[in-house]
Formats: C-alpha cells, structure tokens, sequence
C-alpha cells in the first residue's frame, strides 16, 4: 500500500521518483551537520521535527487549508508582503531553493552562467519536487535581479505567477509605485480568490503575527551577542530558514521557548564554543534551505557565526510595518513602507547595506566579516569594495567568499576559512 506522504505527494503532481533521489540523503546530512553538535539547546528539537517532516507535516496543513477554502501563495523575496496574503485568508511560504541537486537540470535550459538560486529554484519547478511549490495557488515574483525576472516569464508558461514591480531606488517616486504595487497584489489576490478586502482587524492581526515572528528572531539575533555564544551559527540559521515555512504563530512561541533557553545558559556561561571562539559575521546573498554549507565548514573550524546579513537573517528579520493604525489605507500603507527599511544590494545607491554590516558587526561582537556570494550575483558582488573599503577603515578583518550549493568546493573553502579564523588571530 502507498504511504501517506506518496499520496500527498502524488495528488501534488510530484515527480517521486526523483523526489525520492532528491530527500532520501537528506536524513544523513542532518544527521552529521546538526544532530551531532554537542551541547545544542533541547528546544532545537521541535525545529528538528519540523525538518524531519519538512515535506510532509506542513504541506498536510497547506493542503488541509486549501480543502477548507483557503489558497497558498509562493514568494521568492522578503520584499513581498506576507502580511497581506495572510490578511486576506493566504498562507505565504518562501520559495527559494539552496540545493545543487536541481541545478543540472535548470542548466539544459538556463545558461549555465546564472545565479545558482534561481537555477535551483527553477530546477524544483522543472522536476516538481518541491510540494510547496507545487501545493500553491499563486506564485508571487519580484523585479529584483535580471535573472529572476527573466526566470519569472519562463516559468510563468507552467505556474499561476504573478510579478511585482520593485523599485530600484527608494525616493517618494519609488515609495508610491511600490504602494501601488502592494495594492496591485491585493487586487489580484482578490480577483483570484473571490477574496474580501481585507478589514483593518485582519490587517492588524496579521502584521502582529509576523511582527512577533520577527521579534522573535530578533531577540535570538541579540542574544548571540553574547560569548561564548549559546547558540551555533548552524542552527540559527536553520531557525530563519524554517521561518518561511512554519506556521506564524507556531514558529514564533517555539522561538521565544528556545530565546527562554538561551537566556538561562547566558546566565550560566554556558555556549557551543569555548568562550573566546572567534566570531563572524555572514553578510552576503541569501542562504535558503538545504544551504548550510559555509555554516558548517566555519563552525567545524573552531570559529562561530554569530549573525547573518542575508536575507535569511537580518534583511528577513529587522523591518516591520506598523499593526497599530486604524484604517485599511493606512495599514498597508505601513505594510509596503517596510521596504524602506531592507537594504538589498538590488537598490542604488544602497548605503545602508554597508552601514547594517558596520552595525551588526559591532554589536555582535565579530572578530571578522565573511562577505559570501554567489556565483554570477552581480549586485551583490559589485557592493564588494564598497563594504571592503567600510571594513577596513572600522579595523574589521574580511574575508571573500563566492560559492554555489554544491559541495565541490569545501575542502578549498574550508583551507580558506581556517587560515582566515589564524589571520584574526584567536
Ligand atoms: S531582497 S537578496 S530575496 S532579491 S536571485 S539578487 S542572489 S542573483 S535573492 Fe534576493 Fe530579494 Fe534581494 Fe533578498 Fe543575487 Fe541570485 Fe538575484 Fe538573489
């Protein structure tokens, strides 16, 4: 007889065979990357769950939520507002894809010579293995990069997508066409839906929801401030990967659960590194699930990251909109003008970028940055020198990484992280 996670599968139209080759190693990896660090906090356990079941647990309650009326809708950048969709009677996930394992097939239609996010993105779409992906009724893009809005217009042939126009710059011009914008969402999610407009209450709830998701993270965020650090890099980062997935609400007491935790080993002095372990910033492009490569290779080195200037960390996570306005104009309003505050190199000029990477690297007490990229991110690699030249005269060693998801590179990565973690000198 089929298992139940088949025939979920299956109804999804999944490919599972290759679905198979594709999760099937995956308990291994978690295994030797995550489950085998010693001292981890007991409440990285329901995270471990929620990993386990990744493609099963959550994907039963989309598809539960779809059978009650509800629609589920894709997005691919933290710009895009998930208040919105969840006020409207929508369940957003993050669509990203950080593993190599989709990527030869993307490259018989992409270039080859294109940012291996969107080419693992667009691999999951080709060979349906993703039930995310494939349990949405709406997938939303965004006019970020070239090759994610040139990827959009392909896979727009095979998916209900929808893109949205993101400003390039952030002047009052730029603020009231992403308005405009935000509004447009709305409009096609109600054209689409049948859906209400959404009332001021459920504006309100729902930026409260995601408001204390971020905080949440936020405060695990601070509390990495500390050293030793009672937390791996590793394993926070895993927290902000699941934060696109897990239910709101959910995830948000399961984070204050684990910060409770790590208060009380502040208190005792107790970490996942010796004290006085040398500490790193990521900065770079984001790292989305199963991602975990850098991470792993510094924290195996003797070195701890102790915040992430990616969109899987601090540009997911440090701008909110406003849930205590009283009209629906003003909510949303709120609710796009958070763009104002996520500084993606896909702006210019974006000089809060570099000013966000002096911050965090003082306030969380880094010995050194890691400036990690991937291949063929142009705006990201192209605000290189800038934060090169910031870094320098703040005294701050650096080191450049540019990876993709593939494992080939590690031993050459790891010689480099190593003899940077001698450089610093700790
Ligand atoms: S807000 S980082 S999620 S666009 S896809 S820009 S890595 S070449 S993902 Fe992004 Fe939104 Fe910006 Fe964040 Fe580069 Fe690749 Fe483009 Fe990318």
């Amino acid at each position: 007889m089929e298992s139940k996670e088949n025939t979920l599968w299956r109804s999804l139209g999944m490919d599972l065979e290759r679905h198979d080759a594709f999760l099937s190693p995956l308990p291994k990896v978690y295994e030797e990357i995550f489950l085998s660090q010693p001292n981890r906090p007991k409440g990285m356990a329901y995270f471990d769950t929620v990993m386990s079941g990744v493609h099963s647990l959550r994907v039963e309650e989309l598809v539960a939520h779809k059978q009650q009326g509800g629609f589920v809708v894709g997005t691919y950048c933290v710009y895009v507002p998930d208040e919105l969709i969840l006020a409207m009677g929508g369940i957003p996930v993050g669509l990203c894809a950080g593993a190599h394992f989709s990527v030869p097939a993307a490259e018989a239609v992409l270039p080859q010579t294109l940012c291996p996010l969107i080419k693992s993105t667009f691999g999951f779409y080709l060979e349906r293995i993703c039930p995310y992906m494939q349990a949405c009724d709406l997938i939303v893009g965004e006019t970020t990069c070239d090759g994610k809005k040139k990827a959009w217009e392909i896979m727009a042939d095979g998916l209900p997508l929808y893109v949205m126009e993101l400003p390039q710059k952030k002047g009052p011009k730029d603020e009231e066409l992403w308005q405009s914008e935000v509004w447009g969402l709305l409009d096609e999610i109600r054209a689409r839906f049948h859906a209400q407009m959404p009332s001021v209450q459920s504006l309100q709830d729902a930026i409260h929801k995601v408001n204390r998701k971020r905080s949440a993270l936020k405060e695990l965020y601070a509390l990495r401030q500390n050293d030793p650090a009672p937390i791996s890099g590793k394993d926070s980062l895993l927290v902000s990967q699941l934060a696109f997935f897990d239910d709101p609400e959910r995830f948000a007491s399961q984070v204050e659960a684990l910060n409770e935790e790590l208060k009380a080993r502040v208190g005792r002095g107790e970490g996942v590194a010796p004290k006085g372990s040398p500490r790193l910033l990521i900065a770079g492009t984001p790292m989305p699930l199963p991602d975990w490569k850098l991470h792993h290779i510094l924290e195996t080195s003797g070195g701890v990251a102790v915040a992430e200037e990616t969109c899987t960390g601090t540009r997911y996570l440090e701008a909110s909109a406003e849930g205590d306005a009283k009209t629906r104009e003003a909510l949303i309003e709120s609710i796009a003008d958070r763009f104002l505050g996520v500084h993606c190199a896909c702006f210019s000029p974006n000089p809060e970028r570099i000013e966000d990477i002096i911050r965090l690297a003082k306030s969380q007490k880094a010995d050194g940055v890691i400036y990690a990229t991937l291949p063929f991110c142009q705006t990201y690699q192209l605000e290189f020198p800038g934060v090169q030249k910031a870094l320098r005269e703040a005294g701050i060693p650096l080191l450049s990484i540019e990876s993709d998801f593939s494992d080939e590179d590690a031993g050459q990565l790891s010689t480099r992280v190593q003899a940077f973690l001698e450089m610093i000198g700790k």
